[in-house]
């Protein structure tokens, strides 16, 4: 009986004190300088108010987590190496082969699109799939639409982008993407790309404006032209390892969630900021959250930039490029999901 009692009062005091880490690590593949640096820090920073201190993440920037290779940050979520991580669905779709969703070029025309597939049976079928490969997905987040840029020539028509060396992630998809487009493209981890541009081994690269060309000033290394074309969208999910959430009680998982919810809705407002229709700058505006630059486009051209902004008929025109790429890896993706997602596009329209 007296054991059974000693038993017992351990498994309490287990309970009450030994449950959690003094850190829990949480993995973002860029600086903190960043809207999606500063919804990590964000979250972070909820997740410690909301659980009373319990749940202390540190954030690790720039793929410290990972040691440069951001396309295996999937796999240290689902072991438990990074407890956490806010993650872009275009490093995780080798591994998770659904989220190639949204990289089919030309999928997501506008924000509306993407919020019904996000909100819809698409993105709760994907959150599915996310649990059953070992991460607890908590919310959406953005980097945004991605655009091109490049250090030669306005690039407005597929014959502009002939030959030309693009950096692109180490997602098959995107060299199947840019090959179909003309490009010579070459794929590249993130923290090798600064390096990359300043010496000229590559000529271009895609990435949105608000999320990552403005934070990392790109024209400063040569990179003076920019197509916008939001020819792919980039989400983020921040996630938990189902190896972490297992252990926290359910009033804890409830206060994360939560945390999560709130801090990527501030993320994806940082990330759309002067992009959308003004929704993004009100909302920061109701929170107190002051933008220092609220017309990215009016930015990039007082820095040098020179904006191309392609006609629909030529847009059409890199769009008929493509129609392959999107028909082999719909079908890589699943017939059933891609369905899914056209039906939410339909129900927003
Ligand atoms: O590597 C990129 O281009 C970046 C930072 O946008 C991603 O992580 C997808």
């Amino acid at each position: 009986m007296r054991r059974l009692l000693a038993v017992g009062v351990w498994l309490v005091l287990g309970l009450v004190f030994a449950q959690f880490k003094s850190e829990y690590k949480l993995s973002v593949v860029v600086g903190p300088n960043t809207p999606w640096g500063m919804g990590a820090q964000r979250f972070a920073e909820l997740v410690g108010e909301k659980t009373g201190g319990k749940v202390n993440i540190k954030v690790y920037y720039a793929g410290q987590l990972f040691a440069g290779q951001q396309t295996n940050e999937f796999q240290l979520l689902r072991t438990g190496v990074a407890d956490f991580a806010i993650g872009s669905t275009i490093n995780w779709s080798p591994q998770v082969k659904e989220l190639n969703l949204f990289n089919l070029p030309f999928f997501f025309p506008t924000y509306k699109d993407l919020d019904a597939v996000e909100e819809g049976q698409a993105g709760r079928a994907i959150f599915q799939r996310l649990r059953q490969l070992g991460a607890e997905p908590l919310a959406w987040g953005e980097n945004g639409y991605r655009q091109l840029t490049n250090s030669k020539r306005p690039i407005r028509t597929p014959e502009d982008l002939q030959g030309l060396k693009i950096r692109v992630v180490g997602a098959p998809i995107f060299i199947d993407t840019f090959r179909a487009l003309g490009a010579n493209p070459t794929s590249m981890n993130w923290a090798e790309v600064l390096t990359a541009l300043q010496q000229g081994v590559i000529e271009g690269q895609e990435n949105p404006i608000v999320g990552v060309i403005i934070p990392y000033k790109l024209w400063e290394l040569g990179q003076r032209h920019l197509t916008l074309w939001n020819y792919v969208i980039d989400p983020l999910i921040f996630a938990a390892s189902a190896q972490t959430w297992r252990t926290f009680p359910p009033e804890v998982q409830k206060a994360i969630q939560e945390a999560a919810l709130e801090a990527a809705r501030y993320q994806k407002a940082l990330a759309r900021a002067g992009m959308d229709d003004g929704t993004s700058l009100r909302y920061l505006a109701s929170l107190g959250v002051k933008v220092e630059i609220t017309d990215p486009l009016a930015y990039l051209r007082s820095q040098g930039v020179q904006v191309t902004i392609p006609t629909p008929l030529e847009l059409g025109r890199f769009r008929d490029r493509v129609t392959g790429v999107v028909q082999r890896w719909a079908n890589e993706i699943g017939g059933t999901l891609v369905v899914m997602a056209e039906a939410d596009k339909k129900r927003a329209r």
